[in-house]
C-alpha cells in the first residue's frame, strides 16, 4: 500500500464513522437479498428496530378466512373478536398451491387468500408464508418422511424438474402479491419449517445437513436469480427444544440467505411447568444467536391447543418473553373441528376459558396488534 493508498483508506474511514454513527446501521442491517425491492428493505430494517426494543409484533395464522365457526365473513378475525385490534402478523400456508390446486391443504382457497394479505398489508401489518409442500418424489403429504426423498429433488437428481416446477407455481402466486401501488408486497417466507424435527419429507431423520442446506440455498437462488423475485425475506426455522447452539445451527444454510432465525413450540399438557423453561431456553438460545449473526428473532408458531389455561397468556407467554429482543411471535390457527374430528385453535374466541387473559395480554406494553403496527409504518 502506498503512503496515497494509506491517506485515502484513513479519509475513507473517518468519513464513514459519523454516517454509521448518525443512522445507526451498517450494511449488515439490510436483508441477504441485496436486490430486496424498497418496502422489503425498510421491513427488514425495521423488525431489526423493534426486535431491540423488547416489543413484539402479534401474529395468528389464517387469522383472516376462518375462526372457531365461522368462515369467510369479511372484516371478522377471531382475535379481533376478543380484543378489538386485528393481529399485525398474518400467516398464511402454501400447502397445494405447488400441484395447481386452488385451495390450500386446510382449504382455503387462493384467490381468496391473496385478497387476505393485500388486506393485512393495506392495514399496515406484516405478511409471512410457510409452505406445507407435498413430498415431490411420490405426491404423497409433507409428512410423508420417505428416505432420501431430499437427496431425489437435488439439482442433477431424477425429481430435480418435479420440484423446479412446483417453485414455479409458488413463484407465479408470489409475483401476484401486489399494493395499490403495484409494488410488490414483503413476504417473510418460512420453506421448509420445523427442519430438526423427523416429521416432514426435508426433516432431519431422512435428510443430511449437506443435503438441506443445498436444497434451502437452490430455492433461494432459484425465487431470485431464475424467476426475479425481490420481495422475500428468508425465515430459517427449528422445532422447540433445543440443545444447543450447535444444534440449532447444523443445518443452517448461510447469513447470505437468511433474514430471519426462529424456533417453533408448543404446549401440550396442563399443567406443563417444564413448557415456560424450555421457552426461556429456546428464546436466549435464539436470541443470542440473532445478535451475533446481526439477524432479527422470531418464534414462527406458538401455542397451546384449545388453551385450557385461563392464565396462560400473562402467566406463561408474557414474562418468558418479557426483555427479550423479538421481532414477532405467531400463534397457529383457529381451525375449530378439523375434518378428522380433532379440536384445534390457539387463539380465544368470545366466551373461551382464556379470554380475558387474552385481553390483558393485549393491553400489554410490549405486546404490539394492528393498530399500533400500523402506526410504526414498518413499510416506510
Ligand atoms: C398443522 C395443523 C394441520 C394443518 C397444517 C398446515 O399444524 O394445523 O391441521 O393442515 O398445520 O396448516
Amino acid at each position: 500500500m502506498t503512503l496515497k493508498d494509506k491517506l485515502f483508506l484513513f479519509l475513507g474511514l473517518m468519513l464513514s464513522v459519523p454516517f454509521l454513527k448518525v443512522t445507526g446501521q451498517t450494511q449488515a442491517d439490510r436483508p441477504c437479498d441485496e436486490k430486496a425491492t424498497r418496502e422489503t428493505v425498510n421491513l427488514y430494517r425495521n423488525l431489526k428496530k423493534l426486535s431491540g426494543s423488547g416489543r413484539y409484533l402479534i401474529g395468528h395464522q389464517d387469522a383472516l378466512a376462518y375462526g372457531v365457526q365461522w368462515k369467510y365473513e369479511k372484516g371478522r378475525s377471531d382475535v379481533k373478536d376478543v380484543t378489538g385490534d386485528y393481529p399485525a402478523v398474518y400467516g398464511w400456508e402454501l400447502g397445494h398451491l405447488e400441484q395447481g390446486s386452488a385451495r390450500n391443504l386446510d382449504g382455503v382457497a387462493f384467490d381468496k387468500m391473496r385478497e387476505f394479505i393485500r388486506q393485512g398489508y393495506k392495514q399496515g401489518g406484516v405478511i409471512t408464508l410457510s409452505w406445507h409442500g407435498i413430498n415431490p418424489k411420490n405426491g404423497k403429504s409433507a409428512w410423508d418422511v420417505e428416505p432420501g426423498t431430499v437427496a431425489s429433488i437435488l439439482p442433477g437428481a431424477p425429481y430435480h424438474d418435479v420440484y423446479r416446477k412446483q417453485l414455479d407455481r409458488v413463484a407465479t402466486f408470489l409475483l401476484s402479491l401486489k399494493g395499490d401501488k403495484g409494488e410488490y408486497i414483503p413476504v417473510l417466507f418460512r420453506p421448509f419449517h420445523e427442519l430438526t424435527g423427523g416429521w416432514f419429507w426435508w426433516g432431519a431423520k431422512t435428510t443430511t445437513p449437506e443435503e438441506y442446506k443445498t436444497l434451502f440455498r437452490f430455492t433461494v437462488d432459484y425465487l431470485q436469480r431464475i424467476k426475479g423475485i425481490h420481495h422475500l425475506l428468508y425465515v430459517y426455522n427449528t422445532s422447540g427444544g433445543l440443545q444447543s447452539d450447535e444444534a440449532f445451527l447444523e443445518r443452517y444454510p448461510g447469513d447470505d440467505v437468511v433474514d430471519i432465525l426462529s424456533f417453533d413450540t408448543y404446549q401440550f399438557k396442563n399443567p406443563q411447568a417444564d413448557f415456560a423453561t424450555s421457552l426461556k431456553g429456546d428464546l436466549a438460545l435464539v436470541e443470542q444467536l440473532a445478535q451475533r449473526k446481526n439477524k432479527v428473532a422470531a418464534v414462527a408458531e406458538m401455542g397451546f391447543s384449545q388453551i385450557p389455561e385461563a392464565n396462560w397468556w400473562t402467566g406463561t407467554v408474557a414474562p418468558s418473553l418479557k426483555g427479550r429482543n423479538f421481532a414477532y411471535v405467531l400463534f397457529w390457527r383457529n381451525a375449530g373441528v378439523k375434518p378428522d374430528n380433532e379440536m384445534e385453535y390457539f387463539v380465544p374466541y368470545k366466551g373461551q376459558v382464556s379470554e380475558k387473559d387474552f385481553v390483558r395480554y393485549y393491553r400489554l406494553p410490549e405486546t404490539l396488534f394492528q393498530k399500533e403496527a400500523r402506526a410504526l409504518k414498518l413499510y416506510k
